[in-house]
Order: C-alpha cells, then sequence, then structure tokens
C-alpha cells in the first residue's frame, strides 16, 4: 500500500487525547464537523497494561492488540468511526507498534502476561535482547545513546519497553496485521508511537503490508546533533514537528515579530509539506518546553497562529486538566469517564476563536502569506493571499493601527471574537487590537456576527 497524500483540503486534526470513544464520537458530530475539522487523532485502541486508573501511561504500554482498552470496547470504538465519518471527518489512531508492556503482569481487556511473555502474540524470541542487538549490557536505551549510534537508540529499550524485532518476518506481520484490523474498521491513518526507535526500514516494510492508503504520521522527535533525524522517516510518511512548537512557545514568550520567516529554514525543521503541527501534545504539556493550557491566553494566541500560518497539517490538542504529571484522566474503576468540557477536560477546539481560524484555514489553503506587518515585538499582522487576513496582539495593552489586508474592500465579520472590520477601496483596514486579543477576517465572510466569549482556562 502506498502512503496517502496528508489530508486534503479540509486538514485541521483534533488530538483528543485520552477520551474515551464515546466521547470522541459525541464530539465529532457535536462539535469537530460542524466547526470543519477534516480529523480527530484518538488515543491507542489496543489492549494495554493497566494501573487501574492512576497513571495516563498505561495504555502505552500494549499487553495485546486487541480493543478492549482504557477508552472502550471495539464495538464502542467501531461505532466512533462511523459516528466521526458521518461528521465528515477521518480518524487517526495513535499506533504503538514499537514494544510490549515492560511491567505489571494484567491488561484492560482481562489477560495476563509477562515481560517478553504476551500468550498467543509475542514470546521471547520476538524481541530485541542484550548485546547481539542493543549493544548495552542492561538492555535500556540511556540518555547518551541518542547523540551516539541509531543501534543503540533502534535496538535498545525505550525505558525498558520490550523492544520488538521488527526486522524478523513474523512481527512484521503481527504489526501489520494489527494496523489492517484497524483500517478495516474504518481508521484512515496512524499516529507512529516511538517511531524514532524503529528502524525506517522496518516501518517502511511494515506500512507496505497494510491495505488502502493510510495517512502516516511518525513521532521522531528532534534533537540537534542526534544519530537518529527525522529526515529519515520523511520518505515513509510524513513526522510530527518538534521543533514547531518550541519555537512557538520561545517567540510567544519573546518577539512575536520574529516568525515573519518561521518554517522550513528554522533550524531543525522538516518541509511544510511533510509535517503535521502543534502547541502542544500529551508528552510536551508536561515538559518546559512548550505552551500549554496552563499558559492561557498565550497558548490560544499561539494556536490561532498556528491555524493562520502557512505551513504543515495543523493539530488542536485536548487532553484533560491536571496538576499530577502522571495522573490519568477521569474514570470509573481504571476505565476512561465521558469527557466534560470545562470539568476535568479542556476544550479548546471548541473556543470560538479556535474554530473561526479552523474556517480560516480551510478558506485560505493555497494563497502564500502577504502583507506581513510587525509595528512592535508583540504585534503581528498577515495575510493569506486575497484570502483571509489576521492580527495578534500578544502585548497586555490593546494597539491600534491600520494595515494593509489584503482583501477587497468590504465589511467583514472578525472570525475569532465577533464584531466587524471595514476594508477600505486600497485594501486597509483600521482596527484596534485587544491586549492577548486578535482579530482575522475571510473573504465571504462578511454578515456580522454576535460577539463571542472565549472560555480558555487561564489559570
Ligand atoms: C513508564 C514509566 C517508566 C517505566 C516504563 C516501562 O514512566 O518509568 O520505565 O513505563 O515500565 C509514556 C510515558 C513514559 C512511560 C511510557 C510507558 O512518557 O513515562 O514509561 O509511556 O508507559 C523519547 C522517545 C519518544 C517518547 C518519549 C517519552 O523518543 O518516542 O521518549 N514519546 C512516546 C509517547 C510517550 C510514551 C512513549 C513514547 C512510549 O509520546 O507518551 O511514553 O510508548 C530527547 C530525545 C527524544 C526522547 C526524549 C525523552 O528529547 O530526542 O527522542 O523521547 O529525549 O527521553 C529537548 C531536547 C530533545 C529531548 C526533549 C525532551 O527539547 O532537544 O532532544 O527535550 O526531553
Amino acid at each position: 500500500a502506498a502512503q496517502a497524500a496528508p489530508p486534503g483540503d479540509k486538514d485541521v486534526i483534533a488530538n483528543l487525547w485520552s477520551w474515551n470513544w464515546n466521547s470522541v464520537a459525541r464530539e465529532c458530530s457535536g462539535h469537530l464537523g460542524p466547526a470543519g475539522y477534516g480529523g480527530v487523532q484518538v488515543s491507542p485502541p489496543q489492549d494495554s497494561l493497566t494501573r487501574g486508573g492512576a497513571v495516563w501511561w498505561d495504555v502505552y504500554q500494549p499487553a495485546d492488540y486487541t480493543l478492549t482498552s482504557k477508552f472502550g470496547n471495539e464495538s464502542q470504538f467501531a461505532a466512533m468511526v462511523r459516528t466521526c465519518h458521518d461528521a465528515g471527518l477521518k480518524v487517526y489512531a495513535d499506533a504503538v507498534i514499537n514494544h510490549m508492556t515492560g511491567q505489571g503482569s494484567t491488561s484492560y481487556g482481562g489477560r495476563s502476561f509477562g515481560k517478553y511473555n504476551y500468550p498467543g502474540l509475542y514470546s521471547a524470541n520476538d524481541f530485541h535482547y542484550y548485546s547481539e542487538d542493543c549493544g548495552n549490557s542492561d538492555n535500556l536505551i540511556h540518555d547518551g545513546d541518542y547523540g551516539g549510534s541509531a543501534r543503540n537508540v533502534q535496538n535498545c529499550e525505550l525505558v525498558g519497553l520490550s523492544d520488538l524485532e521488527t526486522e524478523e518476518e513474523y512481527v512484521r506481520g503481527a504489526i501489520a496485521g494489527y494496523l489492517n484490523r484497524l483500517v478495516a474498521l474504518g481508521v484512515d491513518g496512524f499516529r507512529i508511537d516511538a517511531a524514532k526507535h524503529t528502524n525506517p526500514g522496518d516501518l517502511g516494510n511494515i506500512y507496505g503490508r497494510v491495505s488502502g492508503s493510510p495517512y502516516i504520521y511518525q513521532e521522531v522527535i528532534y534533537g540537534g546533533g542526534e544519530a537518529v533525524q527525522p529526515g529519515q522517516y520523511t520518505g515513509i510518511g510524513d513526522v510530527l514537528e518538534f521543533q514547531y512548537g518550541r519555537y512557538l512557545r520561545e517567540k510567544f514568550y519573546g518577539n512575536i515579530a520574529d516568525l515573519r520567516t518561521f518554517g522550513e529554514t528554522w533550524g531543525g525543521m522538516q518541509p511544510g509539506g511533510k509535517s503535521v503541527t502543534f502547541v502542544a501534545n500529551h508528552d510536551t504539556e508536561r515538559g518546559t518546553t512548550a505552551l500549554s493550557y496552563k499558559d492561557g491566553a498565550a497558548y490560544r494566541l499561539a494556536n490561532l497562529f498556528q491555524l493562520a500560518w502557512n505551513y504543515g497539517t495543523p493539530q488542536v490538542y485536548d487532553g484533560f486538566t491536571w496538576s499530577d504529571r502522571e495522573a490519568g484522566p477521569p474514570h470509573s474503576g481504571g476505565f476512561v469517564t465521558d469527557a466534560v468540557c470545562g470539568s476535568g477536560w479542556e476544550c479548546l477546539h471548541r473556543d470560538a476563536a479556535i474554530t473561526g481560524m479552523v474556517g480560516f484555514h480551510n478558506a485560505v489553503k493555497g494563497s502564500a502569506v502577504a502583507n506581513w506587518s510587525a509595528p512592535n515585538a508583540n504585534v503581528i499582522a498577515f495575510s493569506r493571499g486575497a484570502k483571509g487576513w489576521i492580527t495578534i496582539n500578544n502585548g497586555t495593552g490593546s494597539y491600534a493601527g491600520t494595515f494593509a489586508t489584503g482583501l477587497p474592500a468590504g465589511t467583514y465579520t472578525n472570525v475569532t471574537g465577533g464584531g466587524t472590520v471595514t476594508v477600505n477601496a486600497s485594501g486597509q483596514a483600521a482596527v484596534s487590537v485587544p491586549a492577548k486579543g486578535s482579530i482575522a477576517i475571510v473573504a465571504g465572510a462578511t454578515s456580522s456576527q454576535a460577539p463571542v466569549t472565549f472560555n480558555v482556562n487561564a489559570s
């Protein structure tokens, strides 16, 4: 099977991380479809180690490829895929295929297992093992290995997770069988977890065994000077662009006027056409190098920028509210309960400014950035050809000014907050951009709209 082209006209992906299947289905028909999102990324659907709801990360430790998981059972998963398709969305599953669980003995689906022993699926010969494969006597990847050799990064164990011997025929077939089962249920593509830790040749072989043309984007975190680089994976799929969110954090806590040249020419970044971008994901929101919902307005503005800028396939991320970085989502007996926006769950994807910019993103596709203006370090404005124009104010005071918008004369709706903007015969608009706010207009969106309020937690 060939690798599919990136998603088409509607390509914004809502990453509903840790949401149960019933809640994803509800969100697809109730919010994501109507707002113009093109896809939804869901958490790993396979059976896994259970830590009984105490932590979020047990789902990254597969126990079996059957589909009873922390997020629901197979029929709920299949119903979710159908509902999301009916709402016009593609469904991308987080595929954990580099490894099997490295701890524990029981799964959400009620299976028993031990390390290197997953009955009916894998046994000891299916794993990379010690010096013959990995090269380290403890079989583990150490921090220093990243800058060392690909052999250590790809054949040793990531945090002690049983590392599948993906050069082996049986293992390749078993992984492809799992991906094909998901494709048969309607899944449209995959986030390949920990792709950096599987040789790209092995992954290419496995992808070639998968039916249809799933969209594949791979988690290969860029690190300067590392032996394994994202560019080694762009021949077999797209990659998650980790530099994107790092730079946005740096600039939204510094000088957003620097973003004028943001993209492939910046250190470590891949071509936009090979990249899935995100301001935050479940790992980076728990780290220090990216913005997260805890950054309040700066986080929302960075997401608005992402949807306006002409680079990559954007993701809008939403997980659960947290203070303990290891704690799991709201659950009952370990199984995740329905997501309630504003009560334990973040729902930036519903924010009126964000959904307005999803529409903007879809409307301006194919138009280059033009009319760049940055009157100071906190205020930027640009158009996408003659299709849309945005200004973002990351400062603590409002900014009044006159900008060239690139749009025809008319009165337009501000799709990020309501109210109207008048563009004169020379394409200019005189506006006052609120502190930590934005104004965006789209050709064709000229009807007036009631003002809306933002609902992002600014704690
Ligand atoms: C859990 C326990 C462990 C236990 C293990 C096994 O926490 O104590 O040993 O079970 O029993 C998640 C959790 C893990 C959890 C695991 C399994 O995060 O804590 O372990 O589930 O339950 C590397 C990988 C990358 C991976 C990331 C976490 O390359 O693929 O580590 N991400 C994915 C998932 C993640 C998940 C797994 C993989 C496993 O998204 O949620 O783990 O399925 C550098 C390297 C990166 C490396 C990081 C962290 O990055 O470049 O490749 O990621 O270090 O080791 C700067 C640097 C950059 C650096 C970055 C982050 O920006 O420039 O180079 O900081 O530190």
